[in-house]
Order: structure tokens, then C-alpha cells, then sequence
């Protein structure tokens, strides 16, 4: 008895020893590393957070890992193109084509699971521009991540039915269709903003806003997220500060002075975190009030507002032309791809409201 009691205590001690050192030396490691991380056996990103065991086939579809990827060694003394601007004053990457390595980034944001919110409106005649915007989106926009598509209009019955690949979704959001046409295009900002406090924060972690008018025509991935992103105007790359169309009245909650700004951003195109994109369409919805308890209204509407706004919240991240060309302004070689395009509209056809 006294000989089995020694024997079985002893052989709990061991017993005791060994479980303190496995799960001391393996719970370490496995905190450290990623090697045990079940996501390894699904070929899966390096994470280590716990939810990324809920694979989807989109996760499946990134084979890519970034801590076995092989790439041309970025050159300090080479920069792949000398004709362009390629990063701001205050040290904001201006995103050109040949600059970064779509593989790398696609492996960053599958590893991040980064979700993209893209809101467009198509309000009375403009719901003909939704088809093809939709499309081509899905050719081009962000392919292999996760999306929703959030679609304002006031004719929800006339919006088709698309078909979407994996990880992509698309809801329609009915808000009213305002008389004056100018109301139309700055109202934009209010219900943005509206939504993205009461929707949009909880369902993704960026926002990218873009005209009903366009196609997309090429690639257009992560490259172009950041916290908050502005995008070049196609007709004024080149121009002076004198020939850029801010609101040249003090007066304006829109007012630039000629010796300010930095580029004359479009606004057809602009995004951000969804925080920030919140600050941005609060802004500058308060912004357009401001002037119509003046009876004012800014140059160019809510393209003028979104100016101000990067005049004092510069944007981390400016996408060049490519992302918003429009054929009226050619083919220069600075120019290497169009990303997206503004569709020729027939003005009869679609503001004949
Ligand atoms: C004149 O009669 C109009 S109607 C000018 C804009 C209109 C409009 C604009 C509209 O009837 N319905 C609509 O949904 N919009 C939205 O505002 C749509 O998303 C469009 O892309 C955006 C800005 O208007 P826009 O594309 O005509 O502006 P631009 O010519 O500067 O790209
Ligand atoms: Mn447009």
C-alpha cells in the first residue's frame, strides 16, 4: 500500500513536470510564432489572431505569403521612374503605375482580412450609368477581397440584378432624389456621412466614394487605401496654382487663396478609413451649409468643399490621374494606364431631370 501510494505520487510529480514544461515551451512558442498556427494547414496568410481560423474561400484564394515571397530587390539608387512626383511634401505616397508590387500588397491586406465599402450614387436619370459601373467594378475593383458594394438611388426598381464573386456584396440604399441638381451631387456628403455612422463603421474598415459616370477599365486594388486619400484632377496635373477652379471668394466656407493648395483634387473619387471618412463628408456637408445660410454655393459644389477640406487634413495617400482620367484630356506619357474612366455622358439623356 504505502509502496503504491510512493510510486503513483512520484509518477504524479513527473506527470505534473512534463505538463508544466510542454505547455510552458509550446504555449510560449505558439505565441510567437506562427508556425502551430492552425491557418498554416489551410495554407492561409500568416495571422495570429484567433478568428482567422474562419476560413472563407477568399483566403483560400490568397496563395500568397509574404514571409516566402521573391521579388526584385527595391534599388535606392534605381527608382523606377523619374518623370513624376512621387511622394508629397508632407511624405504622402502619390501612387503611380510601376510603383509598388501588387503581390505584396494583395499578401499585406488578405493578411489584415480588410474590408472595402464602395458607395455610389445613382440618383434618377443616372441609374443607366449602374450596369456597367457594377461590371466593370467587378473585373477590376478590388478583385480578390472583400467588398460591398452600397448603391444610393431613389429608383431602387431600377437597379438590375448582378451577379458577384465570392466575398462581394451589394446593398441598395433608397434616399431621396433632390430637385436642384447641385443638390444632388452635395447632398452626397450628408448621407455618406449619415450612413457611415450608422451602418458603414461596423461592416468595414474603408470607404472608397466614386461618380456613377465612370468605368473601370483596369486594375485598381489596395494600392490606394489609406487614412485619407484625394485623387489628382486628369485636367490639371500640370497647373499652376492660379489655374487651379477653387472658390476664389473669401466669403465661401469653400475659399482657397491663390497662394494655397497643393493639387486640384477631383471630386469624383476620394476615400479613407471609415473614421475619416466620416470627418471628411461631416466637414464638408457643414462646409455647404455654412454657404447656403449665405445664399452660397462654392464654385464647383462639393468638389470645392473636399478641397478645403485636404487644404488643412492633407491626405496620407494621393492617387494620380489614372484613377480618374477622362479621354477629353488624351493620352500623355506620364499617364501609363487608365484606371478608371469618366463615361461620354449625353447630357440630354441623363439631366433632363
Ligand atoms: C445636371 O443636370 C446634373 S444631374 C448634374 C449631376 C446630376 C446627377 C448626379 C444626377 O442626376 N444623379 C446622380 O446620381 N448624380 C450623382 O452625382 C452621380 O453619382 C454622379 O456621378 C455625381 C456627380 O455628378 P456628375 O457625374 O454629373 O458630375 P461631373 O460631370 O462633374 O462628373
Ligand atoms: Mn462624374
Amino acid at each position: 500500500m504505502e509502496i503504491r501510494d510512493t510510486f503513483s505520487r512520484r509518477r504524479c510529480y513527473i506527470l505534473a513536470a512534463f505538463s508544466f514544461v510542454f505547455t510552458f515551451l509550446f504555449g510560449w512558442y505558439g505565441l510567437k510564432s506562427s508556425e502551430w498556427h492552425p491557418s498554416i494547414i489551410f495554407r492561409c496568410t500568416v495571422n495570429n489572431t484567433s478568428d482567422d481560423i474562419r476560413l472563407s474561400r477568399l483566403d483560400l484564394l490568397s496563395d500568397v505569403r509574404l514571409d516566402r515571397m521573391v521579388y526584385a530587390k527595391p534599388d535606392v539608387l534605381q527608382p523606377p521612374r523619374t518623370d513624376v512626383l512621387t511622394i508629397t511634401p508632407w511624405l504622402a505616397p502619390i501612387v503611380w503605375n510601376g510603383f509598388y508590387n501588387r503581390d505584396i500588397l494583395n499578401a499585406q491586406y488578405h493578411q489584415a482580412g480588410v474590408r472595402i465599402g464602395l458607395t455610389v450614387f445613382a440618383i434618377k436619370k443616372y441609374v443607366i450609368f449602374i450596369k456597367d459601373y457594377i461590371e466593370t467594378a467587378e473585373k477590376f475593383f478590388m478583385v480578390g477581397h472583400k467588398v460591398n458594394y452600397y448603391i444610393f438611388t431613389d429608383r431602387p426598381n431600377d437597379i438590375p440584378n448582378f451577379t458577384l464573386a465570392e466575398g462581394r456584396s451589394l446593398s441598395v440604399l433608397e434616399v431621396p432624389g433632390y430637385k436642384r441638381w447641385q443638390d444632388v451631387t452635395m447632398r452626397r456628403m450628408q448621407m455618406i456621412r449619415d450612413h457611415t455612422r450608422d451602418r458603414f463603421v461596423n461592416e468595414v474598415d474603408y470607404l472608397v466614394c466614386i461618380d456613377v459616370d465612370m468605368v473601370f477599365s483596369e486594375h485598381i486594388g489596395v494600392e490606394i487605401l489609406g487614412d485619407v486619400v484625394g485623387v489628382i484632377h486628369p485636367g490639371f496635373f500640370g497647373a499652376s496654382r492660379k489655374a487651379y477652379t477653387h472658390e476664389r471668394r473669401p466669403e465661401s466656407a469653400g475659399y482657397i487663396a491663390v497662394d494655397e493648395g497643393d493639387f486640384y483634387y477631383t471630386g469624383c473619387f476620394f476615400g479613407g478609413a471609415v473614421e475619416d471618412i466620416y470627418k471628411l463628408t461631416n466637414f464638408t456637408h457643414h462646409a455647404m451649409l455654412a454657404d447656403k445660410a449665405k445664399n452660397m454655393e462654392a464654385l464647383w459644389h462639393d468638389e470645392s468643399y473636399l478641397n478645403k477640406y485636404f487644404l488643412s487634413h492633407k491626405p496620407t495617400k494621393v492617387l494620380s490621374p489614372e484613377y480618374a482620367w477622362n479621354n477629353y484630356y488624351g493620352s500623355p506619357a506620364v499617364v501609363k494606364v487608365k484606371r478608371l474612366l469618366h463615361v461620354d455622358k449625353d447630357f440630354k439623356a441623363v439631366r433632363s431631370n
